[in-house]
């Protein structure tokens, strides 16, 4: 294999434990390769010029860390309204929120180009090339106008809409066009190549060539679903940590005599956070059993903050959770612990180890990676049981949870009773199930595979 090129919106030093799963799979391949990771420093150039910015260099280890600023008004076009504000809600099935009038198709194109522009100057004609997400969608395309031939693939890690939810986007076949100028393209369920499929004959009158091609434009392009998965051996070894162990003591001694349940997430719409406290309310209600016991602990890390849906959720949520303390609480029992805070990663298998269930429930979601890391960090003696959206990209994979529909009130919560009172052989057995299925399709396997689907893409004539 040639040097493998990773760029995505933000970059992260993989030798750091902080930086996560994924930022770990990734460095190793660019490790192996001698690679380089680009992308926007996440720093902003106060007075700068739109589409120019001051390009950084950093070496961790063998793998180039190369950067660059944006100016204000190419952040705020690109990432903000037109990455956040409007792709990020359609993809989500979120019309609703989408500022459609405040995006701004033009600025993200302009960054799209100015990472083109910076990139190629770094090239090597037998660099393979692996870009990431939504903010990046037409960055090949932008590179092929500027002369480069090399492969080049795209995954994306959110879902891809219906072709009709698709079409409310302003300039959508230029943006699904623009997926043309990839060898491949990787999604994460089976539900999201069905509606690429449907878009690509419906819309761009797209022709299906062999098992996963599409022939448009003068050219094949492979699309593909590749699950993301976790490093289950490395979240395995965080949980036997002591930072872990210690979060996890904490909590069996704290709640010995009650039952927890945990959420953790970014603060975001999509994640269906004002219906799971709702199904938790019902549960509440519904089984007095509960009463005094049950305790949700949610986290809900700050995320986006700048965005109008953003905030009005996060009061939504700070007013749901009070009104069900108000309602169920007791002077020695709170059933709602809701955080709007980041937890320390090294913390985070404990909190999941500690809960007797975890719910997972949001509305749309690519993958959910909570949900694997839930099932790691568990004893597979005494496991959680988690209940999960049959929304969430996940739910393709990991069958043996129990599933629900995060819309339906009265079955979420008829679902997160069954968990509670989930005979240990059971547990155990749909725990197992899991815990094969995630180990089977980690994250290197997820890496692997797209690598070697890229690899193995037929050369063609790269214009599109
Ligand atoms: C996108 C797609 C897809 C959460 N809160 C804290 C924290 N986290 C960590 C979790 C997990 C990660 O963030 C979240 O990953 P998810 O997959 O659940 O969701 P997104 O952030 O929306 O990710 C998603 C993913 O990309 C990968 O392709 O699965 O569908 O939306 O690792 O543990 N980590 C720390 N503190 C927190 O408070 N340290």
């Amino acid at each position: 294999m040639g040097r493998l090129v990773v760029i995505s919106n933000r970059v992260a030093d993989p030798r750091k434990t902080a930086a996560g799963g994924l930022a770990v799979a990734l460095g190793q391949a660019l490790e192996a390769s001698g690679g380089l990771w680009f992308g926007w420093s996440g720093r902003i150039a106060e007075g700068g010029t739109p589409g120019e910015g001051e390009v950084n260099r950093q070496q961790a280890g063998p793998v180039q860390l190369v950067t660059v600023d944006l100016c204000r008004e190419d952040h705020d076009a690109y990432y903000e309204r037109h990455s956040n504000g409007v792709l990020w809600p359609v993809f989500h099935y979120r019309l609703d929120l989408a500022d459609f009038d405040g995006g701004s198709i033009s600025g993200y194109r302009r960054v799209n180009q100015l990472f083109a522009l910076k990139l190629k100057a770094l090239l090597r004609p037998d660099d393979l090339i692996w870009v990431h997400d939504y903010h990046l969608i037409p960055l090949a395309a932008e590179l092929r106008a500027m002369g480069c031939e090399q492969r080049m693939g795209f995954f994306l890690h959110i879902p891809l809409p219906p072709p009709l939810m698709l079409a409310a986007l302003p300039e959508h076949e230029w943006l699904m066009r623009s997926l043309f100028a990839y060898d491949l393209v990787g999604l994460q369920s089976e539900a999201d190549v069905t509606h690429f499929a449907r878009y690509a004959s419906d819309e761009l009158q797209a022709r299906a060539e062999g098992d996963h091609g599409w022939h448009a434009f003068g050219k094949t392009l492979q699309v593909q679903a590749f699950p993301i998965g976790i490093d289950v051996d490395e979240f395995q070894a965080l949980t036997r940590q002591r930072e872990a162990q210690d979060m996890h003591d904490q909590l069996r001694r704290e709640y010995a005599r009650r039952r927890l349940l945990v959420g953790v997430e970014r603060l975001d719409y999509s994640k269906g956070l004002p219906q799971r406290l709702k199904a938790f309310r019902t549960l509440l209600q519904k089984y007095p059993e509960n009463q005094g016991s049950a305790t949700l602990i949610q986290i809900a890390s700050p995320s986006r903050e700048s965005v109008d849906a953003y905030a009005s959720l996060r009061a939504e949520l700070e007013s749901l959770s009070g009104a069900i303390n108000g309602e169920h609480g007791e002077l020695d029992w709170m059933p709602v612990r809701y955080i709007h805070r980041n937890v320390a990663r090294k913390r985070l298998p404990g909190l999941y180890r500690a809960a007797a269930v975890a719910l997972v429930t949001p509305l749309r979601d690519g993958m959910n990676l909570v949900a694997k890391e839930f099932v790691a960090a568990q004893d597979p003696e005494d496991p959680g049981v988690l209940v999960l959206s049959r929304f969430a990209g996940a739910a393709e994979q990991l069958k043996e949870a129990l599933l629900v529909n995060p819309y339906d009130t009265a079955r979420t919560a008829e679902a997160i009773q069954r968990a509670l009172q989930m005979p240990l052989a059971e547990r155990q057995q749909r725990h197992q199930a899991l815990l094969q299925r995630i180990r089977t399709h980690d994250v290197h396997w997820w890496r692997e595979r797209f690598l070697r689907a890229l690899q193995a893409t037929p050369a063609q004539e790269k214009t599109v």
